[in-house]
C-alpha cells in the first residue's frame, strides 16, 4: 500500500477510509519527530494536511518521494508553492465547500461581539444578572460593513449582511463591478467608512495589512472580524487597540501563532474568541475529506485532479 502522512487528525469516518486504501502515518501522534521522519519520510508519497497548518520546506525535504500535498482546506500560504512546483509535487485544496461555515462563523463573531453574547452568558453563570447594571449592546442591523477580501468567503458573508440591511463595501486586488458592491481602493479608507471591518481574504503575500493606522481609521467604534488568517493582523498592535479603546472590540478565530492566543487578551470582554474552526463542522469536515480522498486517489493513478492548485 502507498505510505501517507497526516499532519493532524482527520474526522473518523474519513480516518477508516484512509487506513482502508493507505499506510498511514501520523506525524502529530509522533513522539520523537526526527527518529520518526527518519524512518518512514523517504516512503510518503502523499501528506494531508490543514489550511493553516500547511508543510514547511523543511518537511518537504525530508520526503523524498512525495507526490502530493492534499490540503483539507482552502489556504495555500502555509506551503511553498514554488517550491512544490519545483519538486514536481501537485497541491490540492477544498475549495467551495467550507465557503457557507466560513462566512456563518463571521457572522456568528459579529454578532456575538457587537451584542456581548459572551459576556451576557458569563455574567447569567455568575449569578449576578440582577445584581449589576447591564450595558447596552451594538445594534447589528443597519451598519455599514467593510468586507476585505471579495472571494467566495466574502461573497457569502456580503449575501447574509444584505439580510441585515447591511451596506457592504470591499476591498480587493481589484475592483468587482459586477458585484454590486462598493469598492474602496484602500484598506485604509475602508476601514474609516465602516462600522465593522471583517478579514475574508487569502494571506497568500504573508504581510500585516491591518496595521496600527487601519486600526486607527477603523475608530474607537469599529469592530474588526478575523476569519481568514492571524498574519494578516499586527498583532500587538490589535492588542494595544482593544486595550486602549483605538477601536471598540474583536471577534477573532485566528491568530498569527496558533494555537498562541496572546494572554492579554483573555482578559477583556470586548473580545470573542475561537480556536480557528469556521470550517469545522461535522458536515464540511466530511465533505472536505472526501476531496482529500479523490485527490490522492486521481493522484496516484494519474486521473485529474479536484482544486489543483497552479501557480
Ligand atoms: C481549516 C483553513 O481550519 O481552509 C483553510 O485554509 O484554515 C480551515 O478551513 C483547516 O484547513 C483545517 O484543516
Amino acid at each position: 500500500m502507498i505510505d501517507i502522512l497526516l499532519t493532524q487528525p482527520a474526522p473518523a469516518a474519513i480516518d477508516a477510509r484512509l487506513q482502508a486504501s493507505y499506510t498511514v502515518h501520523r506525524l502529530y501522534e509522533a513522539a520523537d519527530r526526527e527518529a520518526f521522519l527518519d524512518d518512514v519520510g523517504p516512503r510518503i508519497r502523499g501528506v494531508v494536511t490543514g489550511g493553516a497548518k500547511g508543510l514547511s520546506n523543511a518537511l518537504m525535504d525530508r520526503l523524498p518521494a512525495l507526490e502530493i500535498i492534499a490540503i483539507s482546506g482552502i489556504g495555500t500560504d502555509a506551503v511553498d508553492l514554488v517550491q512544490a512546483r519545483r519538486r514536481g509535487v501537485h497541491v490540492t485544496t477544498t475549495p467551495g465547500v467550507l465557503t457557507d461555515d466560513v462566512a456563518d462563523m463571521a457572522m456568528g463573531l459579529l454578532i456575538m461581539t457587537l451584542r456581548d453574547l459572551a459576556s451576557g452568558d458569563r455574567l447569567v453563570r455568575a449569578g449576578r444578572w440582577g445584581s449589576v447594571a447591564q450595558p447596552l449592546a451594538r445594534k447589528v442591523s443597519d451598519i455599514h460593513l467593510g468586507i476585505v477580501g471579495l472571494g467566495r468567503v466574502g461573497h457569502a458573508i456580503a449575501r447574509r449582511a444584505l439580510s441585515f440591511n447591511m451596506t457592504v463595501h470591499y476591498t480587493d486586488l481589484h475592483e468587482q463591478p459586477t458585484s454590486g458592491y462598493c469598492f474602496v481602493p484602500e484598506l485604509i479608507g475602508l476601514a474609516r467608512c465602516s462600522d465593522v471591518l471583517v478579514l475574508a481574504a487569502s494571506a497568500d503575500q504573508g504581510q500585516a495589512i491591518v496595521t496600527e493606522e487601519v486600526l486607527q481609521a477603523l475608530g474607537p467604534d469599529g469592530y474588526l472580524i478575523n476569519v481568514a488568517r492571524g498574519k494578516l493582523v499586527d498583532e500587538p498592535a490589535l492588542v494595544a487597540a482593544l486595550a486602549n479603546g483605538t477601536i471598540a472590540g474583536a471577534g477573532l478565530d485566528v491568530f498569527a501563532d496558533e494555537p498562541h492566543v496572546p494572554e492579554a487578551l483573555f482578559g477583556m470582554d470586548n473580545v470573542v474568541l475561537q480556536p480557528h474552526r469556521a470550517s469545522a463542522t461535522e458536515q464540511t469536515r466530511l465533505t472536505m475529506g472526501e476531496i482529500v480522498l479523490k485527490n490522492l486517489q486521481a493522484c496516484f493513478s494519474r486521473a485529474p485532479l479536484l482544486g489543483a492548485v497552479t501557480i
